[in-house]
């Protein structure tokens, strides 16, 4: 049991959520590397949602509201994370859920769709396995014809680089959410979010249920300067405190 006065609580429960998703098969073993990378980042951020990623929650909503088929992709982080807030903005933007693994089983699928289904999720695809995403090898290339395949814009969150950009090579709108603001995901992205999920899917949620002129925000968006002003925060950051010598604040 952690105590609520540790000053890490909250990170501490989100590391015991990818601890336990894994013991129960949900999350994949190399889930847990990821989420240690993400970690460092969120550290770097100061675990706040910063206006560059307020920004990005905005546009991510504005695309959900104009897509003609919005996918919402769920993997086994993504699932014990924020699985609850996922099926949410699913049922809020009419967008289609599908379970789409990296390290690609069955079972894990199997049971991330049980998961998203106590949590109110319906017609949750995945299992299917009927199309694949061109331009990618073996089982991470697989997908719902019903879902990603068809669809013209897609959330894919905590991705990997090479997946996200077979996706932009089929001409979907790809939107993720990724601390790391270098990785190749988050340069190939239409939006990004610099975010921990944990904080962004509630937060693209508030967003969506107050978006006007969609269309405008869309038009106005510019994903590298937003992923710059992520990468320039990180820096500042650093240089604030190695001037000043707070290493305890960071
Ligand atoms: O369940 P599977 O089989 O589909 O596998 C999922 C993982 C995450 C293991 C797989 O997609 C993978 O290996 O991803 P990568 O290439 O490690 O990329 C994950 C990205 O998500 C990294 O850039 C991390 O910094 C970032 N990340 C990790 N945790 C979070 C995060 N971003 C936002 N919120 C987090 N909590």
């Amino acid at each position: 049991m952690i105590p609520k006065s540790h000053p890490r609580y909250k990170s501490l429960i989100t590391r015991n959520l990818i601890a336990e998703g894994y013991e129960k098969g949900i999350v994949h073993i190399t889930g847990l590397i990821a989420h240690g990378r993400g970690e460092a980042f969120d550290y770097l951020l100061g675990e706040k949602t910063h206006k560059f990623a307020q920004r990005a929650a905005l546009a991510c909503a504005a695309w959900l509201a104009v897509a003609k088929k919005p996918v919402i992709s769920v993997n086994g982080n993504v699932a014990v994370l924020a699985g609850k807030e996922i099926v949410k903005l699913a049922k809020e933007s009419g967008a289609i859920m599908e379970v789409n693994l990296f390290h690609r089983s069955e079972e894990r699928i199997r049971k991330i769709i049980k998961l998203l289904e106590e949590e109110g999720g319906e017609k949750i695809l995945g299992l299917e396995g009927d199309a694949r995403i061109r331009g990618l090898e073996h089982a991470r290339a697989i997908c719902s014809y019903e879902g990603i395949y068809s669809s013209d814009v897609v959330l894919v969150p905590l991705e990997d680089g090479d997946r996200c950009e077979a996706l932009k090579k089929m001409g979907k709108v790809v939107l993720t959410i990724d601390l790391n603001p270098l990785s190749r995901t988050a340069r190939n992205a239409d939006v990004t979010i610099v975010d921990n999920i944990t904080r962004a899917i509630p937060n693209i949620r508030r967003k969506y249920k107050k978006l006007e002129k969609p269309k405008e925000i869309i038009k106005e968006w510019d994903n590298k300067k937003n992923l710059q002003d992520a990468l320039n925060f990180i820096c500042r950051r650093l240089r604030y405190i190695y001037k000043r010598g707070l290493f305890s604040d960071l």
